[in-house]
């Protein structure tokens, strides 16, 4: 997406999300004080997301505001340029031959990506339902065993270090390795990092390489977008080839920041081979229990699209660093 239409979304954006969250801040506890409320992404909404593929956001919608105070972009226009090849073909309408209640059938369809009322040859899936398959089957394998580009990592500007493995193989028999720094890498990180910030970002291919190369742009050039605007400082951020989820705990010794955001590439499903999360954990150190920390899941052109997640991941931090605690501990102290 063009910077210039991110940065504008991103502020509007957060600009909701705070009168929202301020309105809910009257709330009163049952001392009397008013009490803030933890309101995290409607999972659960059957609405389609705000701003989907389907209606894309174009100059003419977004209203102009007042850009002083957003954070200067480079020119990342010609970004991703998009593979026709790439899009796997949706079967949207049932392939069930005389169905008994066709209506009734489009209707359950229409509310799913599953790969529901696909019929069948007789014993056999269908020619386009078994090659429907065989492309997503290889996107998700493309996605595990792919890289991503240096070119994008240049771009962004983030260095890369690496974990304790270097071959594919390795990393997915053994997600331990995933989980720590290699040696050598730490002393870069102290090197270029600045120690002790608000926020620090890092960025790795995870399960899916192509959740990076999609998503992390938007995402990332949103999410900076939403912390300048909330005035948090963020440290120096970079790209960690093979990670797992509890590198963090890795960084967070290394650096010691408040917050610690991961954005990193899911495990492919046949749905979506590019779908990226967001793990994030306050003060993570060597020993943080898994249930300190969080996740925004399913950011992807069909589920969460990735400029409302950089501005929401925003407005998540913002609430990690007020109760000074993330995942379980954070509901607790919130309730
Ligand atoms: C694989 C997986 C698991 C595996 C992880 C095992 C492993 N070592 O890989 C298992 C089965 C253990 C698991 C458990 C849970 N999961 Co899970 N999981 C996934 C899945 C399919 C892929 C995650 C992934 O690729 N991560 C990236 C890779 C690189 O991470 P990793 O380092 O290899 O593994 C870590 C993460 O996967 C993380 N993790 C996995 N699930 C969850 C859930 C939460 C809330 C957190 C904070 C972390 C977390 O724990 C692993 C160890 O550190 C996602 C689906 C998705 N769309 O992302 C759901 C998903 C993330 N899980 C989910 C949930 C709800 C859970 C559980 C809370 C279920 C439960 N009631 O017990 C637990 C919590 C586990 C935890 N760590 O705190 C939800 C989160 C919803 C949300 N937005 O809050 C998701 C999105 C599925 C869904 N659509 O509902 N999960």
């Amino acid at each position: 997406m063009n910077p210039e239409l991110i940065e504008k979304v991103t502020k509007l954006i957060v600009e909701k999300l705070q009168t929202a969250n301020e309105s809910e801040t009257q709330v009163t506890g049952i001392s009397g004080v008013p009490r803030a409320v933890v309101k995290f992404w409607d999972h659960k909404s059957n609405e389609k997301p705000k701003i989907s593929n389907n209606s894309p956001i174009t100059e003419s919608s977004v209203k102009e505001k007042d850009s002083v105070g957003l954070i200067q972009f480079g020119n990342y226009g010609t970004a991703n340029p998009k593979n026709d090849f790439t899009e796997s073909v949706v079967l949207t309408s049932s392939q069930i031959e005389n169905p008994s209640n066709p209506e009734e059938l489009q209707e359950l369809i229409a509310k799913t990506p599953s790969r529901i009322g696909v019929g069948r040859a007789g014993l056999r899936p269908k020619t386009d339902t078994w090659l429907k398959f065989r492309f997503d089957h290889a996107a998700a394998v493309d996605a595990v065993y792919g890289d991503v580009k240096e070119e994008l990592l240049n771009r962004l500007g983030l260095f890369k270090v690496s974990t304790r493995v270097s071959d594919k193989e390795v990393y997915i028999r053994r997600p331990d390795y995933g989980r720590k720094l290699a040696d050598e890498t730490k002393q870069l990180i102290s090197e270029k990092c600045r120690k002790e910030p608000t926020v620090q970002i890092i960025i790795s291919d995870g399960l899916s390489s192509s959740a990076i190369e999609e998503n992390v742009e938007d995402v990332y050039l949103s999410l900076q977008q939403s912390l300048q605007s909330l005035g948090l400082d963020v440290g120096t951020p970079f790209y960690i080839e093979k990670g797992r989820v509890a590198v963090m705990d890795d960084v967070g010794e290394l650096l010691q920041p408040k917050v610690v955001v991961l954005l990193i590439g899911e495990r492919p499903g046949l749905v979506s081979a590019e779908s990226l999360s967001a793990y994030l954990c306050y003060m993570p150190r060597r020993g943080t229990i898994e249930a300190d920390r969080m996740v925004i899941s399913n950011i992807h052109k069909g589920g969460i699209p990735p400029v409302e997640a950089g501005a929401y991941i925003g407005t998540v931090i913002q609430k990690i660093l007020k109760y000074e605690a993330s995942g379980v501990s954070l509901v607790q102290k919130e309730s």
